[in-house]
């Protein structure tokens, strides 16, 4: 017996297997009582207890067939007798079976119960150990960081996650306290509160920044446990910390996405919206003001259709910036989408407070944004030579200004009616602000009604077309006109095209128009030739919207083909960002214009952003200076500047160059300085009907 039970004691000290000290018990056991065969079921399902008893079993019944055949019996006794552990719970069960039908003797049970105890006690053994190394194995691969320390708070141990989270190894802090690890951030309190509640509750959990040993801060779910010994008196306190820096950092995204835009990083509509809302509350209690600027760049669509949508994207970016940079920490900036952006701001007491600021919006964008260009937007050349194009841009911005409470009191109504003040700054000539005024919602009202209106004008024919002439400024010689739309209406009288061409251009009923136009234009020349009068260039207007007609080259071929008006007499004047964005298929389609006959020229040029070499590729017989550069000669030495670089730059390209707007003699004299060759304005005539014109101009010996 004591042999056995040291044989087993061996086993465990040389961390052999159950079954090995299981075999061993069995065989002297077996070796004791021949005729006793022996089986031994462990209950334990943490042992794999079903393999193993089977795997004895198999053994054990040929031994038990053998035998039972040699003896010739066939009715053998089982016994099962448990065995337990120290707590009385079942480990496991032997299993007896005698050769011949008999029932175990006093000794024998009594052998069978010493075995039986050494048996729970190799379990037990194991078992304790098992449940030691997969408390050790979750200890050291669990993804938290564990840190165990006394009741003075000195550090034990700690496992691999927590060194990987903290950095420091495990000698570096064992028998230190954690407060090594904190980041400064918590109040004392926070700290007076952990224990508290790990006095009263045994348990605390919460959120903690906690400082690595390479200094950063980092946040952590910590659980804080006490670990109480057999007596129930506390022993030791255990830490488990999950880093939540990539949760935090992934809630921070996704906050992110939902608040900001996504290009600017500005807060968006939703935001903004909410921090207006929160600002007219202070507002209210606090007896302010709360401005709201509503901006909307100018001519945006110039940057995107000549540089590439790319450079509008950088062009916002840049301007972002700028407006964060600029405003006052409590302002708020955000980007309601497109080129609109909404300023919120705080503590105005007085509406010229809000002048003020839009006024230094402005100057902000005195200074020109300089934008890469995208590959579409420069030649072939340029780019087989590795050049980077970059651009200077200037871009103007309009504004409109609504006050909390003068002009609403809810975030609708202020948005709105900013809106509104910003349609009057466009109206009014652009890159400048306006308040909102109560007339300026009857004025909204009437364009709606205008836009309505338009729709009608076109049914009744109450369109007319004056007539512009333009003159050689070398001998006054007449060389054409312009061809304008005006809009005689039975309610209004004349209605001006510069309130109604932008809403024709935005409703698309500029396409029905133009055409209107170019056909009326076509007919008139024609009769004045057909009356004898001296030939002249008649220039029509085409709008970016006609452009995009996929059978705008069959439709003029058409009018030119109906009206007998000979194509060379005509002149289609498209706008420069309209052919500049329009890459391969905009040369093409200026090819097959050209073809038909008519003479192409650049309107309003000088206000995109035209480069230079792709210009070239382009069938343009003349340049047309926009008039915002003639209006301030000989006052704006820049305007000048940029005058006398596009009458320079026609030159080199064999261009003509007419100026339009020409309304001085001033003005005249520099143009004449310049070399330009045609001017149209004021100075000579204003627009006229075709009666008058044929009267007054086509008469006339100029
Ligand atoms: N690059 C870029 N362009 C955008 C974006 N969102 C909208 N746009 C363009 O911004 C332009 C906004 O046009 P509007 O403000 O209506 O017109 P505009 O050309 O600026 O002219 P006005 O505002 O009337 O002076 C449109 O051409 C849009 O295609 C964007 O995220 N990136
Ligand atoms: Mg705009």
């Amino acid at each position: 017996m004591q042999e056995t039970r040291l044989a087993v004691l061996d086993g465990l000290v040389d961390n052999q297997a159950l079954p090995e000290i299981m075999k061993k018990i069995i065989t002297r056991l077996e070796e004791i009582h021949p005729e006793m065969c022996v089986k031994i079921e462990i209950c334990d399902e943490a042992f794999n207890g079903n393999l193993f008893r089977l795997s004895l079993a198999a053994a054990d019944l040929n031994v038990f067939s053998e035998k039972s055949a040699s003896n010739g019996s066939n009715s053998p006794v089982s016994w099962s007798i448990p065995f337990c552990g120290s707590a009385g719970e079942i480990l496991g069960y032997f299993h007896l079976t005698y050769l011949r039908p008999r029932q175990p003797s006093a000794s024998e049970l009594k052998l069978i119960n010493e075995f039986a105890c050494i048996a729970g006690l190799a379990v037990t053994r194991i078992h304790a150990d098992t449940t030691l190394r997969q408390a050790a194995t979750v200890f050291e691969s669990t993804r938290e960081g564990v840190i165990i320390t006394d009741l003075e708070a000195r550090i034990l141990t700690v496992n691999r996650a927590y060194t990987d989270i903290s950095g420091y190894t495990e000698t570096e802090v064992r028998g230190q306290n954690p407060r090594l690890l904190q980041s400064g951030r918590q109040e004392p309190l926070f700290y007076q509160e952990l224990w508290a509640s790990l006095r009263e509750n045994g348990h605390w959990q919460g959120e903690i920044c906690n400082r690595r040993k390479n200094g950063e801060i980092y946040p952590q779910l910590l659980s804080i446990s006490v670990v109480y010994d057999s007596q129930g008196e506390p022993s030791h306190y255990v830490g488990v910390m999950t880093d939540i820096s990539q949760l935090k950092q992934s809630e921070a995204q996704l906050e992110h996405l939902v608040h900001y835009d996504p290009l600017t990083h500005l807060p968006n509509r939703r935001l903004v919206q909410s921090r207006l809302q929160h600002a007219i509350e202070r507002a209210e209690r606090q007896g302010q003001r709360v401005a709201v600027l509503f901006l909307d760049l100018d001519r945006f669509k110039n940057v995107n259709d000549s540089l590439g949508h790319p450079a509008g994207d950088e062009l916002l970016t840049t301007l972002a910036q700028r407006l964060s940079e600029r405003l006052r920490e409590e302002d708020t900036v955000g980007r309601l989408g497109g080129d609109e952006f909404l300023i919120v701001l705080e503590n105005i007491t007085e509406p010229e407070d809000a002048a003020g600021v839009a006024q230094t919006l402005l100057k902000l964008l005195e200074k020109p944004f300089s934008l890469t260009t995208s590959r579409a937007h420069v030649t072939d050349e340029l780019l087989e030579a590795g050049i980077k194009c970059r651009h200077e841009v200037y871009i103007g911005v309009s504004i409109g200004i609504s006050l909390f409470p003068d002009d609403g009191r809810t975030v609708t109504e202020l948005v709105k009616h900013a809106d509104v003040a910003l349609y009057q700054s466009k109206e009014q000539g652009r890159n400048t602000y306006r308040f909102y005024t109560p007339t300026l919602t009857a004025a909204a009202n009437e364009r709606l009604a205008l836009e309505a209106r338009l729709h009608r004008a076109l049914a009744n024919e109450e369109f007319v077309l004056h007539y512009q002439p333009q003159f050689d400024t070398k001998n006054n010689a007449l060389i054409g006109c312009e061809a304008l739309v005006r809009w005689q209406s039975p309610e209004e009288g004349m209605i001006s095209p510069l309130r109604f061409i932008p809403i024709a251009e935005e409703t698309g009923q500029i396409v029905v128009l133009g055409e209107w136009v170019l056909r009326t234009a076509c007919i008139q020349g024609k009769r004045w030739l057909d009356a004898g009068l001296s030939p002249l260039t008649i220039a029509v207007n085409l709008s970016g919207r006609q452009l995009q007609q996929r059978d705008l080259v069959q439709r003029i071929a058409l009018i030119l083909k109906e009206t007998q008006f000979p194509a060379h007499y005509l002149k289609l004047e498209l706008t420069e960002s309209m052919i500049m964005g329009g890459g391969e298929q905009a040369v093409e389609l200026l090819h097959a214009l050209k073809a038909l006959g008519p003479r192409l020229s650049i309107d309003d040029f000088g206000t995109g952003y035209s480069s230079l070499a792709y210009l070239k590729r382009f069938p343009i017989d003349e340049l047309k200076i926009d008039q915002g550069f003639v209006r301030d000669i000989p006052g704006d030495q820049n305007d000048m500047e940029i005058a006398a670089t596009i009458i320079a730059m026609a030159r080199n390209l064999h261009l003509k160059v007419i100026a339009e707007g020409v309304e001085t003699q001033a003005q005249l004299d520099f143009l004449i300085r310049q070399d330009c060759y045609a001017c149209q304005g004021y100075l000579f005539s204003r627009p006229l009907s075709a009666t008058e014109f044929a009267r007054a101009i086509l008469k006339k010996p100029h």
